[in-house]
């Protein structure tokens, strides 16, 4: 199940590595597909791995912060923000977006970006790992992150 013009296929090795999953809590379904994806992925690679719930996506920039102030290697921030009928969707998409960017940056750690902005419910259902989907996010969230620790 991978994403069109997604890389593949060349195993991760995670052994070794602290990674932290931090996942929002708004549109469960979608969510617990991604959450999974991560996991699958993690574990198959070898990480260590703890979840971390944060109310919304706005919030997983602190917590992704928190985690490197613990001490993690990396972090996948996991999250699924849908627009309405306000202008809502953009200041959250883009605080979540800069705010991940940010604590990366400032932490020289990587944050694999696992976060999903879409029109309408069903684009999430399509990218998140569950039966049925196209594309697992959370799997290639996690696995760039691991994969950027060896870069790092
Ligand atoms: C408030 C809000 C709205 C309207 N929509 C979403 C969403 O689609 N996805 C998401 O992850 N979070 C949403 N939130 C919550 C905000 O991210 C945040 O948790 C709250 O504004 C509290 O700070």
């Amino acid at each position: 199940m991978s994403g069109t013009g997604a890389p593949s296929a060349r195993p991760v090795d995670g052994t070794g590595l602290d990674v932290v999953v931090i996942a929002a809590a708004w549109h469960e379904t979608i969510m617990d597909g991604l959450i999974a994806g991560a996991q699958r992925t993690l574990d198959a690679a070898g990480a260590a791995h703890r979840l971390v719930r944060v109310p919304g996506s706005f919030e997983l920039a602190v917590a992704a912060q928190a985690a490197f102030a613990g001490g993690a290697d990396a972090a996948v921030a996991l999250g699924v923000i849908i627009r309405g009928g306000t202008p809502h969707f953009e200041y959250v998409s883009a605080a979540t977006t800069d705010g991940l960017n940010r604590v990366a940056l400032d932490a020289g750690r990587p944050v694999g970006f696992g976060v999903l902005t879409c029109d309408d419910e069903q684009q999430g259902l399509d990218r998140a790992g569950l039966p049925g989907s196209q594309e697992d996010k959370g799997a290639e969230a996690a696995e760039a992150a691991m994969r950027m620790v060896g870069v790092l």
